[in-house]
């Protein structure tokens, strides 16, 4: 085992990491920027190097600055958090280069699933059902027209560099179809240097449900169930929840079996999340991330297991310490994001924490990295908390959620905690009847 791990990154999660390390004996390096100095996850850590100036580009994102930080503390390992360096497979590279272990999926595993072609043809072959869609890229428009005409509108471009939404165009039918195909292309090389796309059958109404993988390099894996996380704004994900309202027992063996082969099949290391949409009865293959995700508390809770344990375990060579015999649901898990953004517009809104108190009791989480009289940066993520409540059911759940936002406080800055306020009132999040598109169209008829 380490015995010392460097955390690139900020925040709640290099606060989670902190915590899994110093339960495992691990001695923990934080590096930060000017701007966070002062932050929780520096005074948490045993160690802390500033590695740059606010920017992220210049700090956070700074391989050489991290890779240094980890030569002068004696640093084994680098857990990424998620965001920032985490999907990025030349700095992955570049920490092996260094004889440095990445915690977290090999730089091929990566770069086949930060490529959305690549990830749907690996998938594929691996049995994981997809869209229907173009086999690979389009490469003109006479393709395009050709593919949809064979799939049938409406239809998705999107590219392939892409991903989290970014460059995509719905055509309603053939009329729309040139203007969508012009303007994913467009939209792809100015994003991501790269216009490639590829066109799938858009589903209109289908629900965001991804499954947690988790592998040991050495062809064992295991599923842990699924997260329901339709409800997004933008592309941002507001409220996750576990088990998925809609999925029952049976679907979710299937569908997690089908992921967790594909994984062990491929030697996947670490934890993964295989993004499905979901409509009618059936889960077509998205995407899949190679990282830990934000929401990844829901799913420790009604498992009772610590992913970020299990990371650090597998890649220092160890083996997972569950089989998937041993993975039971119990009970029910609901996070909510607690991000500084004034409604309704959820406009960034750093400033001074004048007071924050966290919730507790029984079945409540908060991973935060406030505290009083902190001031929040404008150069990050939004993100400032979650408050994750476990439950015997979906019903005590809510009632806990309902219960635990009553004790939270966050003053000095505006937050999203008045919008879950609202949405524990809404019949359709008390029985889970929601889909994509249901918390933009709330907004819309709500806070206009
Ligand atoms: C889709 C889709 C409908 N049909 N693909 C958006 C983000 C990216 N990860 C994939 N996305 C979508 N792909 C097909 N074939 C609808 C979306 C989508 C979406 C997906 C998940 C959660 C929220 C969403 C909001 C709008 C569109």
């Amino acid at each position: 085992m380490f015995d010392k791990i460097l955390i690139a990154n900020r925040g709640e999660i290099a606060l989670r990491v902190v915590r899994a390390a110093r339960e495992m004996g691990i001695q923990t390096v934080a590096v930060h920027s000017t701007a966070d100095a002062d932050a929780m996850h520096v005074r948490m850590a045993d160690e802390s190097v500033c590695i740059g100036p606010p920017p992220s580009p210049q700090s956070y994102l700074s391989i050489p600055a991290i890779i240094s930080a980890c030569e002068i503390t004696g640093a084994q390992a680098i857990h990424p958090g998620y965001g920032f360096l985490s999907e990025n497979a030349s700095f992955v590279q570049i920490v092996q280069d260094h004889d440095l272990t990445f915690i977290g999926p090999t730089a091929e595993h990566i770069r086949v699933m930060g490529d959305k072609i690549t990830a749907i043809e690996t998938m594929k072959a691996l049995g994981v059902p997809c869209v229907p869609g173009s086999d690979g890229g389009v490469p003109s428009l006479e393709d395009a027209r050709r593919i949809a005409a064979e799939i049938g509108y409406p239809v998705i471009i999107k590219a392939t560099a892409g991903g989290g939404g970014r460059g995509m165009k719905v055509a309603e039918n053939a009329g729309q179809l040139d203007t969508a195909f012009g303007a994913a292309r467009s939209e792809a090389k100015a994003a991501f240097g790269n216009d490639e796309v590829y066109i799938e059958k858009y589903l209109t109404t289908p629900r965001h449900i991804e499954i947690q993988v988790f592998g040991d390099g050495k062809g064992q894996a295991v599923h842990l169930g699924e997260r329901d996380c339709s409800l997004q704004r933008r592309h941002q994900k507001v409220f996750e929840e576990a088990p998925g309202p809609a999925i029952d027992a049976k679907t979710r063996a299937e569908i997690g079996k089908t992921c967790a082969d594909a994984v062990a099949r491929i030697n996947y290391i670490g934890a993964g999340t295989i993004e499905f949409l979901y409509e009618n009865g059936e889960f077509y293959f998205i995407e899949m991330n190679t990282r830990l995700q934000v929401e990844h508390p829901v799913t420790e809770a009604i498992f009772r297991q610590d992913l970020v344990r299990e990371q650090i375990r597998v890649a220092a060579g160890l083996p997972m310490s569950f089989t998937q015999d041993d993975l039971k649901i119990d009970g029910h898990a609901i996070e909510v994001r607690i991000n500084a953004e004034k409604l309704p517009n959820f406009a960034p809104s750093p400033g001074k924490i004048s007071q924050y108190h966290a919730p507790g009791g029984l079945g409540v989480r908060m991973d935060s990295a406030l505290y009083d009289g902190y001031s929040i940066p404008p150069y990050y993520d939004s993100l400032i908390g979650k408050l994750i409540v476990h439950g015997r059911d979906r019903t005590e759940a809510l009632a806990r959620l309902d219960r635990a936002l009553g004790e939270l406080i966050v003053d000095g800055v505006e937050t999203t905690i008045p919008l879950f306020n609202s949405l524990l009132a809404e019949e359709d999040i008390l029985t889970g009847s929601y889909n994509i598109h249901w918390l933009e169209e709330w907004l819309d008829t709500h806070l206009g």
